[in-house]
């Protein structure tokens, strides 16, 4: 263990301009097509960053999940704001939002959205498009998600049970509905029969009727008016964006570590969060993207079910769960906390290529006398691991070697200048640089958007 640099003697009013240039430095600099994802097993605040971001980019684009994603934004004001399947550049004005074709779309839930969102002044007409090529999840997905969880009894996944899987599975299937099947009611009951079909025929307990599926197929005519303004062929608007060298924000949901290829499968979601998601999700190729930031939690935290390495239980996790308020944004779930695991987030720095890091809520951590970090697995016969293992036999198996670094007690809520981090804070951002190999450029130190230190 060694410690950072003594800080040099700056006069506080010069010190105070350059944090200022610095941090619009940082932000200016971004690539024309840059993207926030998410690096641990999600929640790791991606939206405030997105949200921070916003007013440098003239698009905010989701391309992968729906509404299991859960982001929460403040506005200046401090009120607070949880979005699901809008981006979080709605609260900006001038910020244009797109859900891409990656992304699945629940209608119901999408206009709850927006009426939330305007109702609280937020204006969201002609501000937002949604992709013609993403998939419909429809009430009957959200169905099948709740029948399949409570099959696998006690192996279940701890879904949001937004229908998340089952619609990503309509797709794969080949029989999904898609956001322009809504410009064809005529032919949209017949597609429709078949996915309720599906389901009745899979399981026992899945309500279908004739009247069922007419219902449906006339509250889907209502919607589809509202929806029509909303339509777009996103794939032409965002690169004849890229053409008018306008500029791109791709706002990952869910993580790294619940990408269903990178993920611990099968305890991950059905979309790829993680850089791959980006091309196939918004039609831009690879060469279109720049800088892509992976947020960090200065802890870890995961809702459902699967391995967790690094997890604590009792009364060090009931510690940083209350610290850090966490509970899920979609469902009010208790998420179970652990510390940082440096083997995940290697695994998660190669696959994406984070280009730097949103290390977030480390003012969760102030006050422990010491605190650990994950930095390598050893398996049962006493080898150590080379990497993030795929099989989850190996992986629930693992034991952790920790590195113990030096708390501080002091709050560090109000501190917006790196160097007045008191030194152990500092020396816990360098040790993970130096552990991962990516720079750390923001440190989030509150929920609020000003609570952030641009390093
Ligand atoms: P799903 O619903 O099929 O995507 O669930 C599969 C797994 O993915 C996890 N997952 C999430 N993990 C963290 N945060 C998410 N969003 C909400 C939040 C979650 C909430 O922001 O807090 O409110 O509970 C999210 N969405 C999906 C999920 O827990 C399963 O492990
Ligand atoms: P996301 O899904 O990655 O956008 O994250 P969530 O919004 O689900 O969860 C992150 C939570 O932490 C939210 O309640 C944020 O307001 C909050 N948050 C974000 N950054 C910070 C931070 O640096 N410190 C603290 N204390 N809270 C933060
Ligand atoms: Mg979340």
């Amino acid at each position: 263990v060694h410690f950072p640099k003594a800080r040099l003697p700056v006069p506080a009013a010069v010190s105070a301009a350059t944090a200022a240039v610095h941090a619009e430095d940082r932000v200016s600099s971004l690539t024309q097509v840059s993207g926030v994802l998410g690096s641990q097993w999600g929640d790791e605040g991606k939206g405030k960053l997105v949200d921070v971001l916003a007013p440098r980019f003239d698009i905010v684009a989701r391309c992968q999940g729906g509404a299991n994603a859960g982001h929460t934004i403040y506005n200046s004001e401090g009120k607070k704001f949880a979005l699901h399947l809008v981006p979080s550049g709605i609260l900006h004005e001038g910020t244009l939002c797109v859900v891409g074709n990656g992304a699945v779309i629940h209608v119901p839930g999408f206009f709850g959205e927006i009426d939330g969102l305007e109702s609280n002044g937020v204006r969201c007409d002609g501000r937002i498009l949604v992709a013609d090529r993403a998939h419909l999840l429809f009430d009957l997905h959200q169905a099948v998600d709740g029948l399949r969880e409570a099959e696998l009894e006690n192996s279940f996944i701890g879904t949001t049970k937004r229908g998340i899987g089952p619609c990503y599975s309509s797709k794969v299937t080949r029989n999904g509905l898609r956001v322009c099947d809504l410009r064809h009611m005529d032919t949209f009951g017949d597609k429709l029969d078949i996915l309720f079909k599906d389901a009745a025929s899979r399981f026992q307990g899945f309500q279908y009727s004739k009247s069922l599926l007419k219902e449906e197929v006339e509250r889907y005519k209502k919607f589809a008016d509202r929806l029509e303004p909303f339509i777009a062929d996103t794939v032409h608007v965002l690169n004849e964006s890229i053409k008018q060298k306008k500029k791109i924000l791709v706002e990952g949901g869910q993580a790294t570590m619940l990408d269903i290829d990178f993920g611990t499968y099968p305890f991950v979601t059905s979309s790829s969060p993680s850089a791959g998601g980006i091309c196939t999700g918004l039609g831009i190729a690879p060469r279109a993207i720049g800088d892509l930031i992976g947020v960090v939690k200065a802890y870890t935290s995961r809702v459902g079910s699967g391995p967790f390495p690094t997890e604590l239980f009792g009364e060090e996790g009931d510690r940083l769960r209350k610290a850090g308020m966490e509970f899920g944004t979609t469902t009010g779930r208790p998420r179970r906390c652990g510390w940082l695991d440096i083997v995940a987030l290697k695994h998660s720095c190669q696959i994406n290529g984070f280009s730097s890091l949103n290390l977030t809520k480390l003012d969760v951590l102030s006050g422990l006398s010491e605190i650990k970090v994950g930095v390598s697995y050893t398996q049962t016969d006493g080898q150590k691991l080379q990497s993030f293992p795929g099989d989850l036999d190996t992986l629930e198996q693992v034991q952790v070697n920790y590195e113990v670094l030096p708390g501080w007690q002091s709050d560090i809520s109000s501190v917006r200048r790196y160097d007045e981090l008191p030194q152990a804070a500092r020396l816990y951002v360098e040790r993970i640089e130096e552990l991962v190999g990516v720079p750390v450029h923001y440190i989030g130190v509150g929920p609020g958007r000003d609570a952030l230190i641009y390093k």
